[in-house]
């Protein structure tokens, strides 16, 4: 089976590349570097240190015995787009290229901007190739919990049967996303529904929540195999932030009251998800959505639980949430899709939290504490990141990959 991971040089892509590669999928990797060139842009690095990508496949190689192809393009260039996928004729396209930093979208106007052209138009770009290419191709999309947003009434998954003035039918879930990055991603969604309509081909939308954890059993094998460790207030996710704070003696930065809730999941379980996706493919014309994560939790807990987790002393603190969202709201979202087929999924406990906070451990020496204060305030327009000269579309791709 040939399997396109799109994004597959960043912190799940690249995981969820060497896990098919090690169970005798054919692999090939799309990505054009924009990750890195965040961090060079923010000024901020991963805690733990990765290599570049062709050192990686190499390294791969070395270790499994696998090829991994690779191919550095932008998925707005849609010549690229299709030149790739009729030269590697994949079975199934994941897709994981895409900005993915709430924060970053909410930086200004430019980097809105950049974020909904990239990734909309690198997925309108994708679904026009698997059309002419061929329809039979399964794309396996990151779509994220957050579309969602957080209303008074149970989440489903994708769907939701209404009925209003004595008619009933089934219709996309209500989108009430939080930042320009969460609607980039209910925008996919709309026009991958919109393809699979009119074009029959087959698609898979992973809603997936907050992604915590490091190591997988591929990338543990050799350290140039790591994947990318984020702590930054723009691109580290709470969990894997509040670990390093606490090794760091940083006190916990719970925004507001932290009643905020959210589905998480453990990175073990991001390539077993998406393996499950593509071993059951959707049918022809089919825009199917799967709630991807394997437990809830509020950030006030999860600060709590590092807190207990790590053996010195810790400081929770709650400041004004630079965000807008509900600080206390409901929460209850379906996710048995993908545990009837067969995900076992790794739930978080103390131990899991105590290994996450080894790891931070570790490498606490490269952990740079400027970067951990929020910087992005929701309800401005513009902040001082503005003078940053923004995005950096390119020129990390030529350097680095090249
Ligand atoms: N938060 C804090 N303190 C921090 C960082 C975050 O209290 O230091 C709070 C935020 O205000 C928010 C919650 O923690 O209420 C989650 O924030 P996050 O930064 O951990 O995650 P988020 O911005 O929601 O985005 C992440 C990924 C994104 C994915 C999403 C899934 O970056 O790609 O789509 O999780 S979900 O949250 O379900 O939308």
């Amino acid at each position: 089976m040939n399997i396109l991971v799109l994004g597959g040089d960043g912190h799940l892509g690249w995981p969820t590349a060497l896990y098919l590669s090690r169970r005798g999928r054919h692999v090939g990797v799309v990505d054009n570097s924009a990750r890195r060139g965040y961090d060079l842009e923010m000024g901020v690095h991963t805690l733990v240190p990765i290599v570049d990508l062709q050192h990686r496949v190499r390294r791969w190689s070395e270790v499994s015995g696998d090829a991994i192809d690779v191919f550095v393009g932008d998925l707005t260039d849609a010549a690229f787009v299709n030149g790739t996928l009729a030269s590697f004729r994949p079975d199934a396209v994941v897709h994981f290229a895409e900005q993915r930093a709430a924060p970053y979208s909410m930086i200004d106007r430019q980097h809105a901007v950049y974020t909904q052209v990239d990734n909309v138009v690198g997925t309108r770009n994708l679904l026009y190739a698997i059309a002419e290419h061929d329809r039979d191709v399964h794309l396996v999309k990151l779509g994220t919990l957050g579309e969602y947003g957080t209303p008074d009434i149970d989440i489903e998954e994708g769907y939701l049967e209404i009925t209003h003035r004595g008619r009933t039918d089934i219709l996309a879930y209500p989108k009430q996303p939080g930042s320009f990055y969460h609607l980039s991603k209910v925008h996919d969604s709309h026009n991958i529904m919109f393809a699979c309509r009119i074009w029959g081909i087959r698609a898979t939308d992973l809603n997936q929540g907050i992604v915590y954890g490091h190591e997988t059993e591929e990338t543990a094998l050799h350290p140039d195999l790591a994947t990318r460790f984020d702590y930054d207030s723009v691109s580290g996710t709470a969990l894997d932030r509040f670990c390093v704070q606490a090794v760091t003696g940083h006190p916990l930065t719970v925004y507001g009251s932290g009643g905020q809730t959210r589905g998480v999941l453990n990175i073990l379980d991001t390539p077993a998800c998406v393996e499950l996706g593509v071993l059951h493919p959707a049918d022809r014309g089919e825009f199917r959505v799967f709630n991807r994560f394997t437990g809830s939790f509020s950030v006030a807990q999860l600060a709590e639980m590092v807190a207990a987790g790590h053996r010195g002393p810790v400081t929770i603190e709650h400041s004004p949430d630079p965000r807008v969202e509900k600080e206390e709201h409901y929460y209850r979202a379906a996710h048995t899709e993908l545990l009837a087929l067969g995900l076992v999924p790794h739930l978080l406990t103390p131990t899991v939290v105590r290994s996450l906070l080894a790891v931070c451990e570790r490498h606490k020496e490269n952990a740079d504490v400027d970067a951990i204060l929020p910087t992005v305030q929701w309800r401005e327009t513009s902040s001082t990141l503005a003078t940053s000269g923004g995005p950096v579309r390119g020129t990390v791709a030529a350097a680095e990959v090249g």
